[in-house]
């Protein structure tokens, strides 16, 4: 319970954050870590945003989030230091994972625990 208010604050603060910047925020870019799967199989946002990966208390699972498709961590493939291989661990209740992309591109997106998540991130 306390993590859950915990991950609504740091929501809250990064909400304030963009706001700071002069950026508008028209959806939260949230992208959900259910049992095996991403809540949704693309997203796509602005250069220098953030998309927020949760991993809920109650339908979660353990994910390790990474640059690659079908639960193959791509080597070779650029981005978001926190995604390269092998990527990051988030547990279910974990604090939302907040990753800003700088460069625009398509980004394939997987977890090396589960093949069958994938997800693009097209950031524009
Ligand atoms: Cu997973």
């Amino acid at each position: 319970m306390r993590l859950r208010v915990f991950g609504s604050l740091m929501l809250f603060l990064f909400a304030l954050a963009l706001g700071g910047c002069g950026q508008t925020s028209t959806a939260p870019n949230e992208v959900g870590l259910v049992a095996g799967d991403f809540t949704v199989t693309s997203i796509s946002i602005k250069a220098g945003q953030a998309v927020h990966f949760t991993d809920p208390a109650g339908t979660g699972g353990v994910h390790t989030i990474c640059l690659g498709s079908d639960g193959t961590c791509d080597q070779s493939a650029n981005g978001p230091q926190a995604l390269k291989s092998p990527g990051f661990t988030i547990n279910p209740g974990d604090p939302a994972k907040d990753i800003t992309f700088d460069t625009p591109g398509t980004y394939k997106i997987t977890c090396s625990i589960h093949p069958a998540m994938n997800l693009i991130v097209t950031v524009q």
